[in-house]
């Protein structure tokens, strides 16, 4: 085996790592052939900070392109969602995508209920009041927690209209696709009855897909490098972030960008007391970009349940948005 380390000697890792979930995660896939760190670890406090800065970027078409389409669609996503609504966002970060859905509905039949689920509790609350003294009939209930894992919504009342999930971002894009079909397959199930309102990116020309996660002012790339830097601050690794170079590619056949960081040099790290020995050119893959064609994500959501309802896109086709009916039951 090319890697330094193996599963088997995990258990003399030291405890500061071992009794972490980043820490156990870390060593668990540069265990691997080939090396990985899942995604979910880029967004401590300074990586979240700068996936905001991503979304502003010139390059990243993604949100802006998300944001005309729910803000040129709004009313008619509004009918669709009906009136007191109950919506569920998934990773809902700094709630602000849920605005623009709010200000379409007359005050009558505004949502009853916004229940935004995310892993990080340190924003949400804040974000949570300003929402409140912003819409103050809306009840808004944050769930702190991983929503890819089974979570117990709050009992809902019968002066709440239909539930609504929502998902934005092409989130599910960084899901391979065995987990996106498991994702759909559980949203289905909590949703029953309601609907799922998603955003996914679309496949296109790859110089336009290579520039959007190659930004010309270094931000994906300092974006990428930041969990090297996290597993120094968190665990007491010594990643030197300058032996690492950002990588990102798309990859036509499996119509996904990979995002990687390559060793620089021959270079040992050390995480605890495990060393991981990188040669020169040694990639971690670090996230999956999947993108789709609108047809093949509308199959992939009836695989899991649903009944595929209208789709919303841009001029460009670049991103759509699309409306879900999940099964009654
Ligand atoms: C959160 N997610 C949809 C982003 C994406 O485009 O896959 C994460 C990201 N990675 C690099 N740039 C942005």
């Amino acid at each position: 085996m090319r890697n330094s380390i193996s599963v088997d000697t995990l258990p003399r890792a030291n405890s500061r790592v071992m009794t972490s979930e980043f820490g156990r995660d870390l060593l668990m896939g540069l265990a691997q052939t080939p090396r990985s760190i899942p995604p979910k670890y880029f967004y401590d406090a300074v990586g979240s900070a700068l996936f905001d800065r991503i979304c502003d970027l010139p390059e990243y078409y993604l949100t802006r392109t998300e944001q005309t389409i729910l803000s040129t669609h709004a009313s008619e996503i509004a009918e669709w969602i009906g009136p007191h609504a109950e919506i569920v966002e998934f990773g809902a970060g700094s709630l602000k995508k849920i605005q623009t859905l709010l200000d379409a509905f007359d005050t009558d039949r505004s949502p009853a209920r916004y229940l935004p689920i995310d892993i990080s509790g340190e924003h949400i609350a804040q974000a949570a009041a300003q929402l409140r003294a912003r819409y103050p009939t809306l009840l808004v209930q944050p769930i702190i927690g991983d929503y890819t894992a089974p979570l117990t919504l709050p009992p809902t009342d019968t002066r709440i209209g239909q539930r609504v999930g929502f998902f934005p971002g092409s989130t599910l894009g960084n899901f391979h696709p065995d987990e996106a079909l498991a994702f759909l397959r559980s949203a289905a199930g909590m949703l029953r009855g309601g609907s799922l309102l998603i955003g996914i990116d679309l496949i296109k020309h790859p110089a336009r897909l290579h520039a959007a996660y190659n930004d010309s002012q270094g931000v994906t790339a300092a974006f990428n490098l930041n969990v090297l830097r996290r597993a120094n601050n968190e665990l007491g690794a010594d990643f030197d972030t300058d032996q690492f170079n950002h990588h990102a590619i798309y990859h036509p056949v499996l119509q996904r960008i990979e995002m990687h960081l390559i060793s620089r040099r021959e270079q040992t790290v050390s995480i605890g007391d495990q060393r991981v020995l990188f040669s020169e050119g040694d990639t971690i893959h670090t996230e999956s970009s999947y993108k789709y064609t609108i047809d093949g994500f509308r199959s992939l959501a009836v695989k899991a349940g649903f009944r595929a309802g209208p789709v919303w896109t841009d001029r460009e086709r670049q991103f759509s948005v699309h409306w879900l009916h999940a099964p009654r039951g």
